[in-house]
């Protein structure tokens, strides 16, 4: 890794992007990846699954860096998708029919990973519902069969292998996944908002030494998984 001086504060630049998160989670896999379905509920009329729908939206490239908070930063990713403000405005909207005053939204994966965004964040023009990278389908290790992409916020809000969107009148009673009570509500990387109880510059620190070894947890538990599906080297 190297130092970058325009990355946000306190990342480095790594030049791999590898596969990452909280370690409860490095064996944990998507059960169903030839097939996006995701399941709309909480404050809405009618809880639905979207699926045939999904491929009436518009399909978008953006180039992005990824900042996971301990404090590795990959650069210039290529995703493929949706925009999150189309698939809200034009599927969520009319066919579930969210309550008024719906500004919290939880996003589930198929590993049981979840995290929290508030609904205005996930409006912004650069967050995706992604089902492609550098060109290729997504893989099993960075989110397949779709992930949100929100590079504007630290890694732990993209969620991986997303299954269900919830969206909520508040956030009273939510916890987020692992060390739930650290996870800053916007995490915004510009502002350095890694956790909610410790400053952005302390918890660098705290942070960086776990980089290589939950690398090496999530490698190994992809290899072992890959030769369990038959697909291994
Ligand atoms: N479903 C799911 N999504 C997840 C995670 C996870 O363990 N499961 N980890 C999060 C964290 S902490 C990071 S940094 C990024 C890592 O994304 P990558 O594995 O594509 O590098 O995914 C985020 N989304
Ligand atoms: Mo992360």
């Amino acid at each position: 890794m190297k130092r970058n001086a325009d990355l946000p504060p306190g990342q480095y630049e790594s030049v791999t992007f590898p596969r990452f998160g909280l370690a409860s989670f490095a064996n944990k896999f998507p059960k169903e990846i030839d097939r996006t379905r995701i399941s709309i509920v909480g404050d809405v009329r009618h809880e639905i699954t979207l699926e045939a729908e999904l491929e009436g939206l518009r399909c978008v490239e953006q180039m992005s860096d990824f900042h996971c908070v301990t404090t590795w930063s990959h650069r210039g990713l290529r995703w493929s998708g949706f925009r999150f403000s189309e698939f809200y405005q034009q599927l969520v909207v009319p066919l579930a029919l969210p309550s008024s005053g719906v500004d919290f939204v939880v996003l589930r994966g198929q590993d049981g990973y979840r995290s929290s965004l508030p609904l205005a964040d996930l409006l912004a023009s650069d967050v995706l519902l992604a089902d492609r990278l550098n060109d290729e389908p997504l893989s099993i290790a960075h989110g397949a069969p779709l992930r949100l992409v929100a590079p504007a916020h630290y890694g732990y809000k993209s969620v991986k292998h997303i299954a269900q969107i919830e969206f909520r009148c508040g956030s009273v009673g939510y916890r987020a996944s692992g060390f739930g009570r650290m996870s800053h509500p916007r995490a915004r990387v510009a502002y350095e908002e890694r956790g909610r109880w410790a400053p952005g510059r302390v918890l660098r620190y705290l942070y960086r030494p776990l980089v290589r070894p939950t690398t090496l947890l999530f490698e190994l538990g992809l290899q072992r998984y890959l030769t369990s599906i038959g697909k291994g080297k």
